[in-house]
């Protein structure tokens, strides 16, 4: 039986800067991730992050790597097929940058500052299920190493992504979820070639793609790809031959080609499960909602969610002041739904639908005439896709 303020369920981006945030503050807790620690490491997801992140990662002592490896953007470019490319040029409209630098980074960072400042993971950690919600003790049941565990707390953190337990320990008459599947994918390739300068999302009417980065000698890229797309149908030259032309000829002559160190298929989503706390619970990251990535929305969203979360739990627990983590779930959920819009505007507008007939077509070639006719519209995505300003509840009495 262990004990422990916070317990905290997963052990990925989400969960480890809870608990890494909680310790500067000088409250405990114990995460328990089903996976190896090594296979968590090794997972290869988002890259893109917004100003907001970037300003938290800093602010918690995480930012000497991201300036060493990461890179700043004023913006995002959308190359549209014979137009000329736009840039949601977010600097001139917000005065703000993204930055490019990997989750996978980010993540070995997490594990590095817990291990030095002695955080607690249980990793291999099976069988999770969570007890007594609402009670003031909840308790957590888990397996490790074969032999049965507890692990009370005053409070949990569901961080345990999409497919993890803590969701489903929401009384069915009080969860809600809203969903969006969509009919295609992305397949996605990382090499060790020199990216393009710039992110670039590609409207073609062979599908949308996108050029990315991690560092200077790491791209990624992505290809929409139909949902029965099979990894052993791509290799490499087939890949890099569909996503050149995609883009404009001037921009996929300078894509630098080179083999694939990593190629995955990921399926697109959007869902929202509301609320995000049931008594003692409070649910973060993809454990409540899932964006298409097309608007490099996912990691950023989680890293909200930590924020409201942290704030909540360090008023509650060290000035007993309930205020925040009572409004936690509005409160996050409004932020997701921003991001949700965003990302399901921009999935409608940079892909090719099975069912797109003219009409749909044609207003999306407006919408992109629009965009780059309009100042007002610029701005509109812009202050959107670098991320709106964290809330303060003083602002929202
Ligand atoms: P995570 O899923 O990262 O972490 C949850 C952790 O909980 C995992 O380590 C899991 O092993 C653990 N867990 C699960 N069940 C458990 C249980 N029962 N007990 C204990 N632990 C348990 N976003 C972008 O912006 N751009 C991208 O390109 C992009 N690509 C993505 C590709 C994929 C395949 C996926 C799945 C997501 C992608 N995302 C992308 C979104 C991604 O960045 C997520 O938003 C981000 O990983 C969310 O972090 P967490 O909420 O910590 O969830
Ligand atoms: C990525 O770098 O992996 C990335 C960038 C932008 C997106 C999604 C993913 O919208």
């Amino acid at each position: 039986m262990e004990r422990t303020q916070v317990a905290i369920i997963g052990g990925g981006p989400a969960g480890m800067l809870l608990s890494h945030m909680l310790h500067l503050d000088g409250i405990d807790s114990v995460v328990l991730e089903r996976q190896p620690r090594d296979h968590v490491l090794k997972r290869i997801r988002a890259g893109v992050l917004e100003h907001g992140t970037v300003k938290l990662l800093r602010d918690v002592g995480l930012g000497e790597r991201m300036a060493r490896e990461g890179h700043a953007h004023d913006g995002t470019w959308i190359a549209w097929e014979d137009r000329e490319p736009f840039l949601i040029d977010t600097k001139r409209h917000t005065g703000k940058q993204m930055w490019s630098f990997g989750q996978t980074a980010i993540t070995e960072e997490l594990y590095r500052v817990r291990a030095r400042d002695g955080g607690r993971l249980i990793d291999d950690a099976g069988q999770v299920v969570l007890h007594e919600l609402t009670g003031d003790r909840p308790w957590i049941g888990f397996e490790k190493d074969g032999a049965a565990q507890r692990l009370e707390c005053e409070f949990v953190a569901g961080c345990d992504g999409f497919h993890g337990v803590s969701r489903g320990s929401l009384p069915g008459e009080l969860l809600r979820t809203f969903e969006r599947a969509y009919p295609f994918g992305w397949l996605g390739v990382m090499s060790e070639t020199p990216p393009l300068g710039d992110i670039m999302y590609a409207q073609h009417r062979r599908g949308f793609a996108l050029a990315s980065q991690r560092n200077a000698m790491l791209s990624r890229y992505y290809i929409q790809c139909d949902l029965a797309t099979k990894l052993e149908d791509w290799p490499d030259d087939r890949f890099w031959e569909e996503l050149k032309r995609r883009f404009p000829p001037d921009i996929a002559r300078k894509i630098v080609t080179g083999p694939s160190i990593e190629k995955s298929i990921a399926p697109l989503r959007s869902f929202v499960a509301e609320p995000m706390s049931y008594g003692r619970l409070f649910l973060a990251g993809d454990s409540a909602h899932i964006v298409p990535p097309t608007g490099a929305k996912g990691l950023n969203l989680a890293v909200s969610d930590v924020f409201y979360l942290h704030r909540g739990l360090v008023a509650q627990i060290r000035r007993n002041d309930g205020r925040y983590l009572e409004r936690y779930s509005e409160t996050a959920l409004r932020r997701v739904w921003g991001a949700e819009r965003l990302s399901w505007q921009l999935t409608k507008l940079l892909h090719v639908f099975p069912d797109d007939d003219d009409f749909t077509r044609r207003v999306n070639l407006n919408e992109f005439d629009h965009l780059q006719a309009s100042a007002a519209a610029q701005a509109a995505l812009a202050e959107q896709y670098v991320g709106l300003p964290f809330e303060d509840l003083a602002a929202n009495p």
